[in-house]
């Protein structure tokens, strides 16, 4: 029993010491009951759950505040209804998460510093470039001085003036790209600034010295949905689709006799939307096996069916996704670069189509409403405190929430029991694999070759 077991595990097993019978995760625990209030220290959950404040802890006094707080949270586990949740998809998880981070993903610097320099040649060629247009050199990451060229001295039209001069936020650029072609060439050259500092610098300290790899923190007790999240760095964000993430995901290859096997859920919300929902059209066409995102794109682009591409069919998911956890035609139409009016007949026509859907959300919210939390399928709660706020802005973030936390959560659930799952199996039958990398419905796993086929 412990409190953010991962950190003592990973420590004891740096040190050659492999912890058996994890038992209970008081922290884990602590976000099962109320995923938005956790305290992420042992001191503050103890103020939390016990009402105790200890000025000086000695580890004796933790390990009698872990006991402690393992009474009490087990309890008010169990008076929610989690308790089943906890112990056969949470728990085991530890254990994996725990692995994860040890295993580490490896990571090969010389690749990424290849890559640092390419992208420092891009942006010095940039440079010029705008010190051409704009006629003299200054400095393009002060937004001051930005703005005095764009808006003085170059005389384009500035949209927003605020206390400390003109905007030239993402927004406002897009806005003037058609009015100077030093815009377009900003807008790269901060696209490539932003890939660097995160992405090349921003990774490579990271990289262990010892084990080469870069060994990410997977938490299992920050999201208030139940998908783990990745800091230190982040690994789920990783852009996968452009020409500079293709670059970037270079850098990551498996060790000497390794290959990397991914598997991704094939439009898992939209799946366990259907089957909660009980939507007759949409469970017929995954019954169908049909590509929901794939005809959408087709819609939405109007393009042929077979002629969808990979960027198409991804930015269709934002529709589906946008339109049945309720966005406006304003915010469609901003998505898809069509009109409000256009924007508006997609989503009628969708909610036409998949009628079960909007049902569904509107029960959603009315449960949330009465209860004052959502579930997953598998148990999981969000508490919705912001249906009762005063604010507007706030209860309409509380609807989305109600309406998108127990598809969310369940794909997060599915997820954690096919690790767990996953993690077992490989052991059971001694497969040379190891999970290193999970991204929301993805899965990532290092096998040797001999091993690979199996
Ligand atoms: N997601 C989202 N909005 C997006 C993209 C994804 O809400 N623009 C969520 C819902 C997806 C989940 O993340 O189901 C997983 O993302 P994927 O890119 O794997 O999307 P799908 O599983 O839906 O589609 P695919 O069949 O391409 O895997
Ligand atoms: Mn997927
Ligand atoms: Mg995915």
């Amino acid at each position: 029993i412990g409190y953010d077991v991962t950190e003592d595990y990973v420590l004891l097993k740096e040190n050659g010491i492999k912890t058996e019978n994890i038992a209970y995760d008081v922290e884990v625990a602590a976000y099962d009951i109320d995923a938005i209030n956790v305290r992420h220290k042992l001191e503050e959950t103890a103020e939390q759950y016990l009402k105790l404040t200890l000025p000086e802890l000695n580890e004796g006094a933790f390990a009698y505040l872990i006991y402690r707080l393992y009474n009490i949270t087990k309890q008010k586990l169990e008076e929610s209804g989690t308790l089943k949740l906890f112990n056969t998809i949470e728990m085991p998880l530890v254990e994996v998460l725990s692995e994860m981070q040890y295993n580490g993903m490896k990571c090969d610097s010389e690749e990424l510093a290849k890559f640092g320099i390419s992208l420092k040649e891009r942006l010095n060629q940039l440079t010029n470039e705008i010190y051409e247009i704009a006629g003299e050199e200054f400095n393009i990451n002060s937004t001051k001085q930005l703005g005095v060229i764009l808006f003085e001295k170059l005389g384009l039209k500035a949209k927003k003036k605020t206390k400390s001069g003109y905007s030239t936020s993402e927004e406002v650029l897009n806005s003037l790209i058609d009015d100077s072609p030093i815009i377009e060439k900003i807008l790269e050259y901060r696209g490539l600034m932003k890939l660097n500092s995160t992405y090349v610098d921003g990774l490579i300290p990271y990289i262990n010295k010892k084990t080469g790899r870069i060994h990410s923190y997977f938490h299992q007790t920050i999201t208030a949905t139940g998908r783990i999240s990745s800091t230190n760095p982040n690994l789920q964000n990783i852009p996968a689709r452009d020409e500079f993430g293709k670059n970037i995901k270079k850098a990551f290859k498996p060790e000497k006799g390794y290959v990397y096997i991914d598997a991704d859920y094939s439009q898992v919300e939209l799946r366990v939307l259907a089957h909660i929902s009980g939507d007759e059209n949409m469970i017929r066409a995954f019954n169908n096996d049909e590509d929901i995102h794939r005809e959408v794109a087709s819609k939405v682009f109007d393009v042929p069916f077979e002629e969808v591409t990979k960027e198409q069919r991804s930015r269709a998911k934002a529709v589906n996704f946008g339109i049945v956890y309720g966005i406006t035609s304003f915010g469609l139409a901003k998505q898809i670069g069509a009109s409000r009016k256009q924007a508006q007949e997609y989503i009628d026509n969708y909610l036409e189509k998949y009628s079960g859907i909007k049902a569904f959300m509107e029960e959603s919210v009315e449960m949330a409403k009465q209860n004052g939390y959502v579930e997953t399928l598998f148990g999981r709660r969000r508490n919705v405190p912001e249906l009762k706020s005063s604010n507007f802005m706030m209860r309409e973030f509380g609807k989305r929430v109600a309406m998108n936390t127990p598809i969310q959560g369940t794909a997060a659930d599915i997820m954690k029991i096919a690790m767990n799952n996953v993690y077992k199996e490989l052991k059971a039958k001694n497969i040379d694999a190891k999970l290193i990398l999970q991204v929301h419905d993805e899965l990532l796993i290092e096998a040797s070759e001999k091993d690979a086929e199996e």
